[in-house]
């Protein structure tokens, strides 16, 4: 079960070893330090991200299949019948199970994640609960240009499914850049269903992403222990500790591992200098309000068309509807 709890849409690349290096040698020289929070999801990393989803302070993933749950009629209403349903960064499909059983008649079901393998044993679990559909999986990365097979694409339109507030890993110009990538890959007339974290009560996020257990903080230091393992690492990870706070000017919760001395370490055969409280930036989780992710959007040229959020504000469910070009109409016709 580890491949099912990855956050699919932040995970390595194909040629995951060479550039993992590449991007922990680069990182670590940089200044401020940083690692991309994409490599947080190795086998240990998924089981621990699993494990933060079932905090009592980590409201995200509750909050959100409460949404769906209780929404789910209401957003299948602007799904027209006939429509190829495209989940980007699928991982389990738990949250689609819920759509899709409002959803149908659908022409079809495309779960998309780097992760075949994960992607062929969800669909294959899929298919005997949802007889009738057509579940199609593609292997690939979401934030490149992929075709989607044929059936989605004779389909009489596409909807987009973006949960897990995925999108607050990329930073505000990749998210738009991926805004714009799914337009062009569900084409004309598409609708996108997006899960979306807001900003909200500052102690409420700083308890997320720092739960009394102890697990963010370990997924945090798992990063380290990958590093020691697959580039020669020589990181202790006693003298390190987990950092997350909310940046009320940039909207994200940041997460730093912090050295707790000066220090010299090793990486892929580099020396890296710690400063006594320097810290190495793993992730920004950025959060939005419906306004902020809806400007975001229709520079994509998508337009809201539907918010569902759960009775706290938390979490919202944001659907838009991709422009249709222009067409002008002859007079009389
Ligand atoms: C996967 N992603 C939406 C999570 C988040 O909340 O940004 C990753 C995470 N990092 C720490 N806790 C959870």
């Amino acid at each position: 079960m580890v491949a099912l709890a990855r956050s699919p849409s932040i995970q390595p690349q194909n040629n995951e070893a060479s550039a993992f290096e590449v991007d922990v040698v680069g990182g670590l020289s940089a200044s401020p330090k940083r690692v991309p929070a994409k490599y947080f999801y190795d086998g240990t990393g998924s089981q621990l991200f699993e494990r933060i989803t079932e905090q009592p302070e980590y409201y995200p993933t509750r909050s959100e299949i409460g949404i769906l749950r209780k929404h789910a009629a209401d957003i299948a209403k602007l799904v027209a019948p006939g429509a190829a349903l495209v989940e980007f960064g699928s991982g389990s499909s738990r949250k689609a199970r819920i759509l899709l059983r409002a959803l149908r008649p659908l022409a079809a079901y495309v779960p998309v994640d780097i992760c075949g393998e994960m992607i062929e044993q969800e669909a294959a679990e899929l298919r005997p609960d949802f007889p009738g559909l057509q579940v199609l999986p593609v292997t690939a990365d979401i934030t490149q240009d992929f075709a989607l097979p044929e059936p989605a694409r004779a389909a009489a339109v596409r909807v987009g499914f973006f949960p897990g507030s995925t999108i607050g890993n990329f930073e505000p110009h990749e998210a738009a850049a991926f805004l714009h990538n799914v337009a062009r890959i569900l084409g004309s007339g598409a609708m996108l269903i997006v899960g979306a974290d807001l900003i909200k009560d500052i102690d409420v996020l700083n308890a997320a992403y720092n739960d009394a257990a102890g697990v963010t903080a370990k997924f945090n230091l798992n990063l380290l222990t990958r590093i020691n393992r697959e580039l020669r690492g020589t990181f202790k990870l006693d003298t390190f500790e987990h950092h997350a706070f909310y940046n009320r000017e940039r909207h994200r919760v940041e997460m730093h591992l912090a050295s707790l001395k000066r220090q010299k370490v090793k990486a892929a055969g580099e020396t890296i200098d710690f400063r006594a409280g320097e810290t190495i930036h793993t992730e920004n989780s950025y959060k939005y309000s419906v306004d902020s992710l809806g400007a975001l959007a229709r520079g994509a040229g998508w337009q809201p068309a539907g918010v569902w959020t759960d009775e706290r504000n938390y979490f919202s469910i944001q659907a838009f509807a991709l422009a249709k070009p222009q067409t002008t109409l002859r007079a009389g016709g």
